[in-house]
């Protein structure tokens, strides 16, 4: 577990206490490595964002576009309600809401805990849309194979270095409500170069759910991901 970049206990660090020191916080990545053992077959999505950048409308997209060839869940984490979890049952996703009862992010115990609640058999694909916030939920790790970033193009171009370790610990981010950038101070360009100097290795892609731009690259990445955690199984 110490070489896993996204451990909670490398990342957060650890209570000092006279000269010994108690790795308190290593029991997330203890939680997160029985997820990891328990969904072998499933590919693990953890969508990361500010409130309202898109990450509820973009599930609802990819259930549009993928769900007839890919099995999808999706565990949704808010403070309060069960309406993004609504969203999606209209959309015929297989939801479950995550209420953290005002908690800013999702613990590895709570999804290991929803696991019981959802149908894994024959699962491809599990999202897990974590509660709004660029902060806490980059320390936790969930299980997942990939972290997914949205960073709206309403929010500011220089939010990657405000919040660097949400950008250094994901594998993608998505420039989302890119059909406003004509209307906003925000350079694709500008964003591309910070979010790479925090993280050389994230990937990026601009995104609209309002005019499709990019979602086809979306989805594209996302079945590769899936082909790959399949592949990883057979081998
Ligand atoms: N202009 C624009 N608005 C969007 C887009 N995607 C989502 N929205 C709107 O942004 C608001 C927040 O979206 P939501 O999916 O709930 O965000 P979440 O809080 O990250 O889950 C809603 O009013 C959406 O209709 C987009 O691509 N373009
Ligand atoms: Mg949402």
């Amino acid at each position: 577990m110490a070489s896993n970049p996204k451990s909670l206990g490398n990342r957060v660090g650890s209570l000092q206490c006279d000269n010994t020191t108690l790795h308190l916080l290593k029991a997330n990545d203890f939680v997160a490595n029985a997820i990891r053992q328990r969904l072998k077959n499933v590919c693990v999505i953890n969508v990361c964002s500010s409130p309202g950048s898109g990450k509820t409308t973009l599930m609802q997209e990819t259930g549009k576009r993928l769900g007839k060839d890919l099995n999808i869940a999706v565990l949704v984490g808010d403070p309060e309600t069960d309406r993004d979890a609504v969203r999606m049952k209209e959309v015929g996703l297989n939801a479950l809401q995550i209420v953290t009862g005002g908690m800013c992010h999702i613990e590895a115990q709570m999804i290991l805990q929803a696991l019981d609640h959802i149908d894994l058999e024959n699962l491809d694909l599990l999202f897990i849309e974590n509660v709004g916030n660029l902060l806490c939920p980059s320390a936790f790790d969930l299980g997942e194979d990939y972290r997914v970033t949205l960073l709206a193009t309403t929010e500011g171009d220089d939010k990657p270095k405000k919040y660097p370790r949400m950008f250094l610990t994901s594998e993608l981010m998505l420039v989302s409500k890119a059909d406003l950038l004509p209307y906003v101070p925000f350079t694709v360009e500008n964003v591309t170069q910070d979010a790479r100097e925090v993280n050389p290795n994230i990937e990026i892609l601009t995104i609209s759910t309002l005019n499709g731009e990019g979602i086809d690259a979306w989805c594209e990445w996302l079945q590769a991901r899936v082909e790959a955690k399949k592949a990883q199984i057979a081998e």
